[in-house]
């Protein structure tokens, strides 16, 4: 079959990945052992076992749980290069990459450590051949005044994240309740993205787009029940960074051959497959592109449609993403 090789071997950008799901069971525990961390479960393979998701609640539970492990810097380091090199074995030469400081911060661990780890992980991605860089995003499940103060604590490292993003429990927290938090990292120069439109309604696309002003929509698959939302996505080019096997997982969609991203494409718009939690929702960036296009009978067009929008959504310089393609 040459389209599964296709999908393989294109180069592509990854654009929705949180590091802390990218850490795999085996590390969790090895980092435990390491830290004298005491987890809620005896194994590997309970840890996998407890795996199975009903909603988005249900996933962030057990992920800020597996996060309780990392404590030093080289544990934040150890776990970005694990991700960099499966990206690197899939093809990504541009990463993305979503951390949650709040997860950390909140238990103690100092902004510093998080950044410094992570930041030199995506420094050393250069020998792979993956181009690096960190988002820093808001947990929406938190408040305004948590989220100003942990922009305060970030920005003497202002330098070594290039945008904010908003992520954690969607509905109820729309993104509204971020206003002043964003027109602030605006101010600073940072891109600016936010998770809509996964479990939450249109409404709240339109509001990222309209109020947070973010250059990029994460998920956004509940678009297609708006077609004024649909229009407007693919007149100002708005990049969505689509989750396929985190859809599944989370039971956006209740099957894979149920995902509507031959919509999103079909409609214009410029979405693109990325893996969100791969060590929670079974797969990194090519088992996304495999399953998505055996599933939904996508083709060799699509393949490169997806991989050129990767690109043309990534925060890259113009110069650089020529050299990715
Ligand atoms: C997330 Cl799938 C998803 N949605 C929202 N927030 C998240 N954080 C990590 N994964
Ligand atoms: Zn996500």
């Amino acid at each position: 079959e040459r389209l599964p090789a296709l999908l393989a071997a294109m180069p592509k950008a990854e654009l929705h990945i949180h590091i802390e799901g990218s850490l795999e069971p085996e590390l969790i525990f090895a980092l435990a052992q390491r830290n004298g961390v005491a987890l809620p479960y005896t194994d590997v393979e309970e840890l996998r076992r407890a795996y199975a998701f009903t909603n988005l609640q249900s996933f962030l539970d057990i992920y800020y749980a597996g996060a309780s492990v990392l404590l030093q810097p080289q544990d934040f380091y150890d776990m970005a290069w694990a991700y960099l090199q499966r990206a690197a074995a899939d093809h990504v030469v541009r990463a993305e990459i979503f951390f949650d400081p709040q997860t950390h911060t909140a238990r103690g661990v100092a902004m510093e450590t998080v950044i410094d780890g992570l930041s030199r992980a995506c420094r050393d991605a250069r020998q792979l051949g993956v181009d690096a860089e960190l988002i820093l995003c808001f947990l929406r499940h938190l408040s305004e005044e948590e989220a100003f103060a942990t922009l305060e604590q970030a920005l003497p490292f202002r330098d070594r994240f290039i945008g904010v993003g908003l992520d954690s429990s969607e509905l109820g927290h729309p993104p509204e309740k971020f206003t002043r938090v964003f027109d602030a990292c605006r101010r600073h120069g940072l891109h600016l993205v936010a998770h809509a439109g996964e479990e939450g309604p249109p409404a709240y696309v339109w509001s990222a787009l309209d109020v947070l002003k973010v250059e990029r929509i994460d998920h956004g698959v509940q678009s297609t029940k708006d077609p004024a939302l649909m229009k407007r996505l693919a007149q100002d080019g708005i990049p969505l960074t689509v989750c396929p096997l985190s859809n599944l997982k989370l039971c956006v969609f209740p099957q894979l051959e149920q995902h509507n991203l031959r919509e999103l494409l079909d409609a214009g718009l410029v979405a693109t497959v990325n893996s969100d939690d791969p060590a929670y929702f079974g797969g990194y960036m090519n088992a996304n592109f495999l399953q998505t296009f055996a599933a939904t009978g996508l083709d060799a067009h699509h393949a490169y449609r997806l991989a050129r929008n990767s690109f043309e959504g990534s925060f890259a310089e113009p110069a650089a993403r020529r050299r990715y393609v």
